[in-house]
């Protein structure tokens, strides 16, 4: 069963079709149950379509299909030169239907189209090609032992990997995980968010199209405590990797370890700070503090979420920050002039201005924003906090909404200390002329990703995780493949006898 929609929008026009099954063996299959999850446009909070419901059992049927495909046509049984052919392919079809993906990006998510199609799709794009070009070129070393010997190690594909991921980024999120799972040849069963699984769907017709082997690539949609859970305690998976809440990490972990001590990655939340010195070109930090934050709705995990502004040009700084928020126009995602669209959900919604209200009643103010934007759907205006206290639950806890906290700072030794000061450690960004006083800040900061005078800059070859409670391992770049091998060591006894 597939679903067509209609756009008939300023920035595209033209009818998608979406599959709704879930993707096993090279298939779009019903699920077990009969059940469907209702797809809620963020804009307007009405029904889209509604969507398979993968249950456990479901799962089971895409474990054994990625164990049949890594047996046979899969893992071992394919070269890494055929393996980038195929990544190849698929970012081949993603580029003739990057708008089609930027489309449904905006409708499942809420984001604005012209960002989906010029950041998101754009990115995956090239994650798919950077990882089609480490498919063969993963490999083991030779150790030299002694003269009687020879050993060396292969970097193999670890097996069936599951993979659940949120829905901030569903496409982006999607890509980072399968890219460097099938460049190295692992079986992958993906869980998209069940609040944003449209565009994952359509990848899954483009990768059949593509050719990948049945079994190969299996996806389950499914809410997080049936389907996420069991991929989290299951025997037959070797992997798993997380992107989400770190409540949900802790789970997954523990439930890894009470199972088969499956291998874990986690990419969990953030309370990023972003430090601009007096020295800073105010209109650069101004800009960027802004994107910082504001970019994907505040939905981003390494948002700049904790601005800190030194004293001597604090009033200049938030004379023009304020005037930029103000400026941001927020509406609908297809509207090309529209820079910030809705939440995702009305879940999400309603914690953001739960965080709001909790910050207006521990006494901080709201210099700009702290509503709600429109009539309808979940909006919500970009929002300002300052007079705050580092003790404030504002400061601490991660919003994941259009909401900022700035602070004001005199003592430079003091303020890294402040900027540490958090259970997380994903990303900051520090803004300086001064080369010297911002790499030596950025050694000091306790965080995965550090920027200088920019926020937000992600690339498929550099490595992103976090520090802290901020998450396990990396993705991206080079340091992905790792998660996906597993390193053997075959020692020969050459029989020499010196
Ligand atoms: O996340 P969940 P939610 C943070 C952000 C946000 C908060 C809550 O602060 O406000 O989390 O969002 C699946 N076993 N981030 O509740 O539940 C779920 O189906 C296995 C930051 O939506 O963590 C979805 O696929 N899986 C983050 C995925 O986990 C489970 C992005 C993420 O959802 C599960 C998203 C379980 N028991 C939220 N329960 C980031 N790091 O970017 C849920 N899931």
């Amino acid at each position: 069963e597939t679903y067509v929609h209609k756009f008939d929008t300023p920035v595209f026009k033209g009818e998608i079709s979406i599959p709704l099954g879930l993707y096993i063996d090279g298939k779009f299959v019903d699920g077990a149950n009969g059940t469907f999850i209702d797809v809620i446009n963020p804009s307007n909070g009405k029904l889209i379509t509604k969507i398979v419901e993968g249950t456990p059992k479901d799962l089971d049927a895409a474990v054994a299909a990625a164990h049949k495909a890594f047996e046979t046509t899969w893992g071992l049984h394919t070269n890494g030169f055929q393996r980038a052919r195929l990544l190849n392919k698929l970012a081949d079809l993603m580029e003739q239907n990057a708008d089609q993906l930027a489309a449904i990006e905006a409708l499942d998510n809420g984001k604005t189209f012209n960002w989906a199609r010029t950041t998101d799709v754009d990115h995956s794009i090239r994650c798919i090609r950077y990882y089609a070009g480490w498919a063969d070129k993963v490999q083991g070393k030779t150790i030299e032992t002694s003269e009687a010997k020879l050993v060396y190690t292969r970097h193999e594909p670890i097996g069936v990997v599951g993979q659940i991921i949120p829905w901030n980024f569903p496409l982006q999120m999607m890509v980072w995980k399968i890219g460097p799972a099938l460049a190295t040849g692992c079986s992958v069963v993906l869980k998209p968010s069940e609040f944003t699984p449209l565009s994952a769907l359509y990848m899954a017709s483009l990768i059949d199209q593509a050719g990948f082997p049945a079994g190969s690539f299996n996806l389950v949609n499914g809410y997080g405590g049936t389907v996420g859970q069991a991929m989290a305690e299951h025997n037959g998976i070797e992997k798993i990797a997380f992107t989400g809440s770190t409540l949900v990490g802790r789970k997954i972990m523990e439930a890894a370890a009470k199972s088969n001590l499956k291998k874990v990655t986690l990419e969990l939340g953030g309370k990023s700070p972003s430090i601009v010195f007096d020295d800073a070109d105010i209109d650069e930090a101004v800009k960027w503090a802004a994107f910082g934050i504001y970019y994907n709705h505040g939905q981003c995990c390494c948002a700049g979420s904790r601005i800190y502004v030194h004293e001597k040009i604090y009033d200049e700084f938030m004379k023009r920050f304020t005037a930029h928020t103000k400026n941001l126009k927020v509406g609908d995602p297809f509207d090309p002039e529209v820079f910030q669209g809705p939440q995702v959900s009305q879940q999400q919604y309603d914690r953001i201005m739960g965080y709001i209200k909790s910050g207006v009643e521990d006494g901080a103010t709201i210099a700009v924003g702290g509503e709600r934007a429109g009539q309808e759907g979940y909006f919500i205006q970009p929002t300002i906090f300052t007079n705050v206290k580092p003790s404030m639950k504002i400061v601490q806890e991660e919003i994941f909404g259009p909401v900022c906290v700035v602070l004001k700072f005199k003592d430079e030794d003091d303020i890294v200390a402040q900027a540490n000061d958090t259970i997380y450690g994903l990303a900051a960004s520090v803004y300086s002329q001064n080369v010297t006083r911002a790499l030596s800040t950025a050694h000091k900061i306790r965080a995965g990703t550090v920027w200088v005078n920019a926020a937000n800059m992600l690339y498929p070859q550099v490595p992103f995780g976090g520090y802290k409670q901020s998450g396990i391992g990396r993705e991206l770049g080079e340091y992905a493949l790792d998660n996906y091998t597993a390193v053997k060591a075959v020692q020969v006894n050459l029989h020499i006898s010196l």
